[in-house]
């Protein structure tokens, strides 16, 4: 009798998080069976979020692609016949170097995002390809677009505070972020700042499970962190306790910022965001008073008409109040800051100047009157029916009959049902990765753990054959994943050590280490190495101005605030498939009562943009006028397969021109 072969094997989570934990992975007979956190990232410490726990229902769950296919029914049906990868691939190269012929490469759109946030599935051979192909650019600002623009805007790529100094502050405050859901290995840090005796704000529209535990949660209006940062900003000034002495060795534009920052009392401040004027002059108070502090800045901030300006003010706060220079003092952003590697520039020269197309825009970019038009759209990472905004236009760009679409995806998704050629593609347990964290200061090395499942291929592998297919291939270049890695580490100043720590260990950190002392061990990679308070080209890139306040888009008709966070189920839309029941819109029970709607009623949720058909859920850790869906749920989430992007406007942030899902105006009655 053969004996079953158990392995437990390496591996870290690619998926779009900041943790990136490492993993154990159980096999048994070349089958994953079991995956679990290990104690190599000492931020893991040993546990992981029960979506990546149950991570096997993707790799073998019903929903999962296994081999190339051809639509065989209507747009949208989801009805493929199952075709070799050479039939597949022989429809994609003749039908792309037609419509290269008939109408240029510009007629080409490649649209990906993050559904593996690692080096190789994203950024060498996918642009080496579209690149040599003229193909339409893509600008990927679906997330992260505005805080981006907003912190190279000042700090340049700056690090932040890691996790592992938290414990140090006296005073943390969580502004738009979520990390119970969101990045749930910073939590035990912020309990044991909180046994040492941190005091915890929280800056949310929801009484989240951290602002239930903190010392004071700022309720405000979604966009409105704005006015709040810059009075708080105006009162250090105006109380004597801005640092001066850091500011003027630091800093350039601090008069720029605290001339901005004057039209923003306490009190209108507090009139804006619908919050108390004393409890944003407590919070400054307790920031001025309390050495370390630390902001832990969330993207929830950003997905607004204000959002750029947001961040920035809020990143401007631990330079007027003098907070850096201490362990465990200024701020967290994103931490992928702390790499300097080009990815693209190691594979392949330059963009061309083709067109650039917003993705936040690919709606109208598919429309009619959108000229030229484009008439191929290839989709990798990324299931753009759920996740971008103006969902009514996506889906009806994809149902379009004269556009030639290709989906490589790992499951059946709301997209891939739109596919004319469908490609399978493989797991981070199935491929090689190179992946630096957002949250957690690392950059690992992925071996896959099991064999592909089916006939499911990598994107390198796609791109590279993609490229000899189409002609475009050149001898000699970076091709294979050791390649690729060494490739992509050669781009950093620091590539040599960076590439042997990868080759020895699996794992490397950056040159200012990974938990570097902010204005001590790093500083800004701006050309003077001070902080930009008020950039020049921030200012003109803002339609009111760097700082300048938008009012609310909220309308007689459409009162209420739709928010649409992360939550605990899935990572963006991906592992939503396992979840087969319906979701509920949140209602505060206020706005509940005055329209009639009781818990569990069905309801519509709509604007002039689309209506979503489900249930409400009362809810009173909504402020009130704020209404919450998930982001990210599939068609079969929700009664008429609308979800919140059908409700998410498609105009763009005031920097960086991200995406607006918190726009979102919407009225709810019950049906
Ligand atoms: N309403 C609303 N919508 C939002 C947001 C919001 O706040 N509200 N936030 C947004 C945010 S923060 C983000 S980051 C975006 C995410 O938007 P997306 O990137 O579109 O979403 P994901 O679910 O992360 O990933 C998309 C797909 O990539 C696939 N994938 C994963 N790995 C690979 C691979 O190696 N190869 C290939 N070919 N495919 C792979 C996954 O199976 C998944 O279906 O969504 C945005 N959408
Ligand atoms: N489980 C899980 N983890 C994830 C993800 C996921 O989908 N699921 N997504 C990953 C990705 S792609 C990203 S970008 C990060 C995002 O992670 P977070 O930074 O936590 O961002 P969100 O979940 O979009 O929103 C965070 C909080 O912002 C609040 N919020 C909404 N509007 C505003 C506002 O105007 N001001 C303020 N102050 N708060 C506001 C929301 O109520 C929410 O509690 O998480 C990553 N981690
Ligand atoms: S999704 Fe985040 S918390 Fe879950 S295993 Fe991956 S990195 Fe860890
Ligand atoms: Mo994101």
């Amino acid at each position: 009798m053969a004996t079953l072969e158990v392995v437990e094997r390496k591996s870290t989570c690619v998926l779009d998080c900041p943790d990136t934990c490492s993993l154990t992975v159980t096999v048994e007979d070349g089958r994953v069976v079991k995956l679990d956190g290990s104690r190599d990232n000492e931020i893991t410490a040993g546990y992981i979020c029960g979506k990546v726990r149950h991570f096997t229902e993707l790799v073998y769950g019903e929903d999962r692609v296994r081999y190339p296919a051809v639509r065989s029914g209507p747009k949208g049906s989801g009805q493929f016949r199952r075709a070799t990868w050479d039939e597949a691939l022989d429809i994609v190269v003749q039908r792309l170097q037609a419509i290269r012929h008939e109408h240029g490469g510009e007629a080409i759109l490649p649209l990906c995002y993050g559904g593996s946030n690692g080096w190789l599935t994203h950024g060498p051979l996918d642009l080496r390809l579209f690149h040599r192909l003229g193909a339409s650019r893509l600008a990927r600002t679906l997330c992260a677009a505005a805080t981006a623009a907003a912190s190279t805007g000042l700090y340049g790529k700056m690090p932040g505070v890691a996790y592992d100094d938290y414990p140090q502050a006296r005073l943390i405050i969580v502004w738009g972020c979520n990390p119970a859901v969101s990045g749930i290995h910073l939590v035990p840090y912020l309990r044991r700042a909180k046994e040492n005796g941190a005091k915890l704000v929280v800056v949310d529209p929801r009484r989240t499970p951290l602002a239930r535990q903190a010392d004071l949660h700022l309720a405000v209006r979604p966009g409105t962190d704005l006015p709040v940062a810059l009075s708080m900003i105006n009162g250090l000034f105006e109380s004597g306790r801005a640092d001066l002495g850091f500011l003027s060795a630091h800093a350039r534009n601090t008069e720029a910022l605290r001339d901005r920052a004057r039209a923003w009392s306490y009190g209108r401040a507090a009139d804006v965001a619908g919050v108390a004027a004393a409890d944003i002059e407590r919070l400054t108070r307790l920031y001025a008073d309390s050495t370390p502090a630390v902001v832990r800045c969330g993207w929830g901030i950003e997905r607004n008409r204000n959002g750029g300006s947001a961040v920035a003010a809020v990143l401007a706060l631990p330079a007027v109040a003098g907070k850096f220079g201490v362990r465990g003092g200024g701020f967290t952003m994103s931490n992928s800051f702390a790499w300097d590697m080009d990815p693209a520039a190691a594979a392949c020269e330059p963009p061309p100047a083709t067109r650039l197309i917003n993705m936040n825009r690919v709606g109208e970019a598919l429309a009619p009157g959108f000229a030229p038009p484009i008439r191929a759209l290839f989709v990798y990472d990324c299931n753009p029916l759920a996740t971008l905004p103006a969902q009514t236009k996506v889906r009806a760009g994809l149902a379009r009959e004269d556009l030639f679409t290709i989906v490589h995806e790992q499951v059946l998704t709301d997209t891939a049902r739109y596919a004319d050629v469908l490609l399978p593609a493989t797991t981070f347990l199935e491929h090689n990765e190179l992946k630096r964290s957002y949250g957690a200061i690392s950059l690992e090395w992925i071996d896959p753990v099991i064999e592909p499942v089916g006939e499911a291929r990598p994107n390198y592998w796609l791109f590279a054959e993609l490229c000899r297919r189409l002609g475009v291939a050149r001898p000699g270049e970076p091709e294979t994943p050791a390649e690729l890695m060494r490739a992509i580490v050669a781009t950093s100043r620091d590539g040599a050590r960076i590439a042997a720590d990868l080759e020895r260990t699996g794992r490397a950190a950056p040159a200012c280490g990974d938990r570097p002392v902010l204005f001590v061990d790093v500083f800004p990679a701006t050309p003077d190495r001070k902080i930009d308070l008020c950039p020049a080209a921030l200012d003109r890139e803002a339609p009111a101005g760097l700082y300048g306040y938008t009012a609310d888009p909220a309308t007689g008709a459409f009162p209420l605030s739709l928010i649409s966070p992360s939550t605990s189920d899935a990572i963006s839309s991906t592992l939503y498939q396992r979840v087969r029941k319906q979701v509920p819109v949140g209602i505060h029970p206020a706005d509940a009562a005055a329209r009639g709607v009781a818990d569990g009623d069905p309801v519509r949720v709509f604007n002039g943009a689309g209506e979503v058909r489900c249930v409400a859920e009362i809810n009173d850790e909504l402020r009130p006028g704020v209404a919450m869906l998930p982001k990210g749920l599939w068609a079969k989430h929700t009664a008429n397969g609308q979800t919140a992007n059908a409700l998410a406007p498609d105009t763009l942030t005031d920097l960086g021109a991200g995406a607006c899902f918190n726009d979102a105006r919407v009225e709810i009655r019950p049906v």
